[in-house]
């Protein structure tokens, strides 16, 4: 009843099997072949064809096939790295399978599905492909174990069908008692989770320069976890928490305890804890060959300050590199990541990425006890860590030093000649103007893909997450000249801090969350435009976690499940607007149209646009970042002299809306494909 290494393709949802050619199975199974052949028939044969040459594959064959992966790990991240390389050499689709097929049975399976997920998404011939789910083909990674033993007795008892969803507790990985775990209903959503493990697929640090070198992937990479922080916050204004304090001082106890209650498939075991107060100290773990002081961290981050104030980075020539107001924030992304694009890793070493092994190996620092690294060593756990948000809190002030060393936006970069806002409003069906909902709502993940039981056929778990009424903006812009393109960007942010005090814009402007950003055609006049949260691009839909349907519908191959273009990356639609509290937490809505014209990003003529839908925090699949100004623009920079309140910031195309966020504790369980509630089910609570 254990979780199993997941048959990627092999187990498809068409029941394919393969024709693998003899020379290609590893010596265990040869003597086996007719018997596994006869055992599982598939609907559909696909006949692989053999290599003339089997590529170098000695140093990701290296790793046992059962150790614990982590990315994190320079010498994983580098036999992942040549791993992908090898698949992005193969010269067909056919050879890439065969490839894929050969390395199926002896590659770490965990390092096999990340290198080849990477390669399908960057493949010309495979980017369109649909991805399967990390969740479900590691379902383990994302909600406890307890789950699995009931799975499999649904599934050897009940007929497909019959079967009901497995739900989920809510409150499976503690209780109230931690102050934190009011929070774990963000921490540990699953579409939180996959974000953070697409995102990381599609931006990897490491591996061949064509697919780790994209367009501003080190401001993107400051961006998105800026993002993170933003939401995080607004999440514990909303639970009465202050925001997030940085996790500085490395030598002091570590308050947070995270107790993951995740089961590691791969090495049969289970994630390790962090119990409260742990103390990072020194790495050396020889058979993972890592090993860094505490003190290596605290010289790159001097380093790092030395050159955020000089203006300027040290290369490995020893020239000086210009860190610019427009390009110096990507080039810091790289360097404190940090990915291979970083200028000088000797001088500044890997800051974020060595911080996430410090505290992943918080429990067992020297290996001693053959412990394996803690959720903060793989991107599909490390949101469900509160030291997560500590240490990418800390990342991010770095980031805001830099930000602080630059001119601000002076008002003419703010302005649009002849554009007024003139007013913006929220409106949802039953809710009150200017409100937004949010409760509770229940959605399935289907499990058997990652799951090796018989007899086969779909289960589902249920989890309880967070949703909102879906709702429309209506805003209203007065254009005074002629026809011309907008781009139009809305925030949000809390109104008063911890304290109910009106947070200061100076601080308010890191608060503010992304809610959507997109072009409109202005004519000449009064123009009323609506949009609709569920366009939002800053998500991907909610059927790209979920499987919503009817309990009693098959999960696999429903045709609404392959109408939409599931690209992984996105912030989930359900985590859009933050829980908010019962009383309505006090928000204030923002609106900018900028000039199209100069905003605009032409990317060229045919680039594959697909994968669009989330751009905000993931970019654009194989083109350029859509938006030619500073990410986080206007918020991204400290406000020009004599701003001090929101107010006064804002010029005739800006405008701000008081807004709440009001939660009701009630749950809803049946909803449709838009997130709409459907016909025949309770609109959503108020
Ligand atoms: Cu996404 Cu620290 O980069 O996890």
């Amino acid at each position: 009843d254990r979780p199993k290494e997941p048959l990627f393709v092999a187990k498809g949802e068409n029941n394919v099997s393969f024709d693998v050619p003899s020379e290609y199975l590893i010596d265990r199974y040869k003597p086996l072949v007719s018997d596994i052949h006869n055992r599982f028939p598939g609907d559909k044969n696909i006949s692989v064809k053999k290599l003339n040459n089997i590529p170098d594959l000695s140093l990701p064959l290296s790793l046992s096939r059962n150790a614990s992966f982590s990315l994190f790990n320079p010498l994983h991240s580098k036999m992942a790295s040549m791993l992908i390389e090898a698949f992005m050499a193969t010269k067909s689709f056919d050879d890439l399978l065969s490839l894929a097929v050969y390395c199926r049975d002896r590659v770490n399976s965990y390092m096999f599905v990340y290198a080849l997920s990477v390669v399908m998404l960057h493949r010309p011939e495979t980017r369109n492909l649909r991805l399967p789910s990390h969740v479900e083909m590691f379902p383990s990674l994302y909600m406890g174990p307890s789950v699995f033993s009931r799975a499999r007795e649904e599934a050897e008892v009940v007929p497909v069908g019959s079967r009901v969803p497995i739900e989920i507790p809510q409150d499976f990985t503690a209780s109230d008692l931690d102050p934190e775990h009011k929070l774990s209903y963000f921490r540990e959503d699953i579409g939180l989770n996959l974000h953070h493990w697409h995102w990381h697929l599609v931006y990897p640090f490491e591996g061949p320069l064509n697919v780790v070198n994209k367009d501003r992937r080190g401001e993107l990479f400051f961006y998105m976890h800026q993002q993170i922080i933003a939401r995080y916050n607004m999440e514990r204004l909303s639970n009465g928490m202050n925001r997030v304090e940085r996790l500085t001082k490395w030598n002091d106890p570590i308050v947070e305890a995270y107790f993951p209650k995740l089961d590691n498939i791969l090495s049969n075991g289970v994630w390790p804890s962090r119990f409260a107060n742990s103390r990072l100290s020194n790495i050396n773990r020889e058979a993972d060959q890592i090993s860094f002081d505490i003190e290596d961290l605290e010289r790159w981050r001097d380093r790092l300050f030395k050159a955020i104030h000089s203006g300027f980075i040290v290369n490995t020539n020893g020239q000086q590199v210009p860190l610019t107001e427009q390009g110096g924030i990507d080039i810091l992304g790289n360097l404190i990541e940090s990915s291979i694009l970083s200028q000088n890793p000797n001088l500044y070493g890997s800051l974020h990425n060595q911080g996430h092994n410090a505290i992943s190996y918080i429990h067992d620092p020297d290996g001693r006890y053959l412990e394996k690294f803690g959720v903060m060593g793989d991107s599909a756990t490390a949101m469900r860590d509160p030291i997560f948000y500590r240490w990418h809190a800390y990342i991010d002030d770095i980031f805001q030093e830099f930000k602080s060393t630059i001119p601000s936006y002076p008002v003419q970069n703010l302005t649009f000649e002849n554009v007024r806002v003139q007013s913006v409003e929220v409106t949802a069906t039953g809710i009150p103007r200017n409100e937004f909902s949010t409760f509770w709502q229940k959605s399935n993940v289907e499990l058997s893909r990652g799951l090796d039981f018989m007899p086969r056929g779909s289960v589902l778990a249920r989890f309880t997450h967070l949703q909102h009424a879906p709702f429309n903006y209506k805003i209203v812009i007065e254009n005074n000249g002629n026809q011309r393109t907008g781009r139009v960007r809305i925030f949000i942010a809390p109104k008063f801090d911890e304290r109910g005090s009106p947070i200061i814009f100076r601080d308010q402007r890191k608060l503010f969350v992304e809610l959507d950003k997109f072009s409109v055609s202005l004519k000449r006049g009064r123009n009323e435009i609506t949009r609709s949260s569920l366009e939002s691009s800053v998500t991907i839909p909610h059927e790209a976690v979920y499987r919503n349907l009817d309990n009693n519908r098959p999960a696999d191959n429903t045709a609404e499940a392959e109408a939409f273009n599931f690209c992984g990356c996105g912030w989930p639609q359900n985590l859009l607007i933050p829980k908010g509290s019962a009383e309505g937490l006090q928000c204030q809505l923002f609106v900018m149209v900028s000039d199209g014209a100069t905003d605009q990003v032409e990317n060229a003529q045919g680039a594959n646009q697909t994968c669009d839908d989330a751009s905000s925090y993931c970019g654009l699949r194989n083109a350029r970042y859509p938006d030619s100004r500073s990410m986080g623009y206007p918020f991204d920079r400290v406000p020009r002299n004599g701003v001090v309140t929101l107010q006064q910031f804002l010029t005739p195309n800006m405008i701000v809306q008081d807004v709440r966020i009001r939660f009701t504790n009630r749950t809803v369980s049946s909803f449709t494909n838009n997130s709409r509630p459907s016909a025949g089910t309770s609109n959503p609570p108020r």
